[in-house]
């Protein structure tokens, strides 16, 4: 097997909509994320500066998101041909899934670190506990990483760097509720529901990335391929795009409800504070 090819994607044949339907999500993704950078810079003027860096994250997380996954879509355009029947790896380029791992790599250390500002964790807290959890997701990725270079040669390979990847993700989840929990002491009741359904969200869509990983183990070929595409895209514009979107609203509310006047501007009159 040659490990070059690794992704079950080199190994399909595509019918044309199975072929086009990747093509459409992953556009979908680089897309919605490039053009959410102008948002969140815009966002940000609203917001008390002790925040800003949330969404100015979000804007960086758009930004590398979106340009690899225009990657994504041009080597998938560039590695499939038309066969006169369906759609084959045909070129010197081969398709891979490693590019997200490597985006990853950048985007879940932005994705924690604006939740931690968000919850407005105590600086020598933060300095502790970040650089815990940018290992902990680094060892999660690259271990991930290795072992989706398995998955067509050998699914047991794949599982077990699956679960030696499942590790740190444990640790990520218990420490990201541990840290929603604690933050209720320094959140104004009125944004408690929001802290509350902060994580189930997380665990849903962050979850998401280990269930497209599995795929490979259940099926192959083009529809297999187009489940976890979609998987990958739905998980993307929900992780790091709503994430955002939310995290953004959320220190929104915080700066008016700290008396930031912009921001209690932004929302209206009929926001409260002391509701
Ligand atoms: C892997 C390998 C299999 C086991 C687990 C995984 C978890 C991946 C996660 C990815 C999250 C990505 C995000 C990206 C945002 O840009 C590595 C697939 C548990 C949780 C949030």
């Amino acid at each position: 097997m040659d490990a070059l090819h690794h992704n079950i994607e080199n190994f399909a044949a595509f019918p044309h909509p199975a072929y086009q339907l990747i093509a459409v999500l992953l556009m979908v993704g680089y897309g919605a994320h490039l053009a959410f950078s102008v948002y969140f810079l815009a966002a940000s003027t609203q917001i008390a500066p002790r925040y800003r860096l949330v969404p100015w994250f979000s804007a960086v997380v758009m930004l590398a998101a979106g340009l690899s996954l225009f990657r994504e879509f041009s080597v998938w355009s560039e590695t499939m041909v038309f066969t006169g029947e369906d759609w084959r790896r045909d070129s010197q380029e081969v398709f891979s899934n490693a590019y997200r791992y490597a985006n990853w790599t950048i985007t879940i250390p932005l994705l924690l670190a604006q939740l931690l500002i968000a919850l407005k964790l105590p600086r020598a807290s933060m300095h502790k506990l970040l650089p815990k959890l940018v290992l902990a997701a680094i060892a999660m990725i690259w271990t991930g990483l290795v072992g989706q270079f398995y998955e067509q040669a050998s699914i047991a390979t794949m599982l077990v760097w699956g679960a030696i990847s499942t590790v740190p993700f444990v640790y990520l989840v218990i420490a990201v509720q541990k840290e929603l929990k604690a933050a209720k002491g320094r959140t104004p009741v009125i944004l408690h529901p929001w802290l509350d359904k902060m994580f189930p969200y997380f665990l849903f869509f962050w979850g998401l990335y280990a269930l497209a990983y599995m795929v490979p183990a259940f099926s192959d070929g083009a529809a297999a391929a187009v489940v976890r595409q979609f998987m990958y895209t739905v998980a993307d514009v929900f992780s790091k795009l709503v994430y955002g979107l939310i995290l953004s609203r959320f220190v929104l509310r915080l700066s008016a409800a700290e008396g930031y006047a912009p921001a209690a501007e932004a929302l209206g009159p009929d926001w409260s504070a002391t509701e």
